[in-house]
């Protein structure tokens, strides 16, 4: 029997400061990942777009934060809906829509996971660490801060309470490249691990990777894979709002996808980040898609022996 996998669209853009990322599922399946991943034998079942009702205005004492109320209810509704995508089908993906809408995929996760009894695991992809807080955010765009959230930071008591906070040491960081001075000082007192550009361009992507996937293997974890398209090179994924130079190369990121495909760990995935407004003919879109196919399967040539 093919195994399962689930694609839901978070057509969220308030976490971001510029527009285009409410597209990003439109893009996605535009470029044919449903398509593509039925392909590779995976039976794939579309759960449309997910959305929230008009909200009320929240505010909060720091007044650079914006658009909170919207960026909550979306954290949500997004809790519950990974909930029950990851308790339906072996593999939930999750098509963004700006990266605020990880508090609420991996919040989900958390309590499918904890009820199987088992840990959850987050390799972040991301040229930042999204590690702020509502207090320590200065550009007040909540899209910075699912992680701190996820991880149960305290000063996030306007956002959805959290059934089950993530270990800091079950998450693995790579491609980071920007990071505020806040972040900083929360990296060194969580025990992320962080393999920033500078230890990605000395080591290469796979010795970090094997490390990481060896622990997840050995606690039986689940692995949910959040990727948002700045952990990518702004000269090959152009369509993204922040970009920061000197990201990861397409073979870089194909080889860590393949690696992943290979461990058999993936059990759930974002694609986040992607603003077709800013793309080029489609191409960071087609480039996403191609990503994920390697991640389900896609493959030059059968290995006679895995490797990872
Ligand atoms: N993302 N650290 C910056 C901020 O505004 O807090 C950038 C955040 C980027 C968030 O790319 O998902
Ligand atoms: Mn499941
Ligand atoms: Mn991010
Ligand atoms: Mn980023």
């Amino acid at each position: 029997m093919s195994r399962s996998c689930s694609i839901l669209g978070a057509p969220i853009q308030t976490g971001a400061s510029q527009p285009g990322c409410l597209m990003g599922p439109a893009s996605l399946r535009t470029a044919g990942l449903g398509k593509t991943l039925a392909d590779l034998g995976w039976s794939v079942r579309d759960l449309g777009d997910l959305s929230i009702a008009p909200q009320q205005a929240l505010s909060h004492a720091n007044a650079a934060i914006h658009d909170l109320a919207e960026t909550r209810a979306w954290i949500e509704v997004l809790a519950s809906a990974a909930f029950y995508a990851a308790r339906d089908h072996d593999f939930p993906i999750f098509m963004g829509g700006d990266h605020s809408m990880a508090a609420g995929t991996v919040a989900g996760l958390a309590r499918h996971a904890a009820g199987q009894g088992r840990p959850l695991f987050i390799l972040w992809l991301d040229a930042h660490p999204d590690l702020h807080t509502l207090a320590t955010t200065e550009s007040g765009n909540l899209h910075g801060t699912p992680v701190a959230y996820f991880t149960g930071e305290p000063g996030f008591d306007i956002y959805p309470p959290l059934s089950h906070a993530v270990d800091p040491r079950n998450i693995c960081m790579m491609g980071i490249r920007s990071v505020d001075p806040a972040e900083h000082e929360l990296i060194l007192r969580s025990g992320i691990e962080v393999h920033d550009m500078r230890a990605i361009d000395e080591t290469g992507v796979l010795p970090p990777l094997r490390a990481f996937l060896e622990r997840v293997r050995a606690a039986n974890g689940m692995l949910h894979l959040s990727f948002d398209v700045d952990f990518l090179d702004p000269d090959i994924a152009p369509a993204v709002g922040t970009t920061v130079p000197g990201g990861a190369t397409f073979r870089e990121a194909h080889l860590i996808m393949e690696t992943l495909c290979d461990s058999g760990l993936v059990t759930s995935l974002d694609l986040v980040e992607l603003n077709p407004f800013l793309d080029e003919r489609g191409r960071t879109a087609k480039l996403m898609c191609d990503l994920t196919a390697s991640l389900f399967g896609r493959r030059v040539l059968d290995r006679m022996t895995r490797s990872y």
